[in-house]
């Protein structure tokens, strides 16, 4: 075998068990039937790679979407029965979850995600 091949492969058997540590969280949120709320106002998660899952059980459009520290990305916009998923990579800070249809988030749909 040639050395840097097996150089190679060593790297990659040493590197591994950096990224089987990273975190990934699935967080499963819902749109109220009434009111413009989710199910809850403060999500936490380690960082690394978090999903947000939000089934949307109201007559109304919704979406989920998440920004701060430069991030900024959403989900799509959905119908009652049907979910909307967001999956982004965080760092540690605090982010802020909402909805970004109309001015949902203004009138209270939105809330706090905690990255650790
Ligand atoms: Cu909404």
């Amino acid at each position: 075998m040639n050395r840097l091949l097996a150089l190679s492969i060593l790297a990659l058997i040493l590197a591994a068990p950096a990224s089987a540590a990273s975190s990934s969280t699935t967080l499963r949120i819902s749109a109220l039937a009434s009111g413009l709320r989710y199910s809850t106002t403060h999500l936490k998660a380690a960082h690394g790679k978090v999903t947000i899952v939000m089934k949307n059980l109201s007559p109304l459009q919704h979406d989920i979407a998440i920004k701060g520290k430069g991030v900024s990305v959403k989900g799509k916009t959905v119908g009652k029965g049907q979910t909307s998923t967001v999956t982004v990579t965080l760092k540690k800070g605090v982010y802020t979850f909402y909805c970004s249809v109309d001015s949902h988030a203004a009138a209270g749909m939105k809330g706090t995600l905690t990255i650790t």
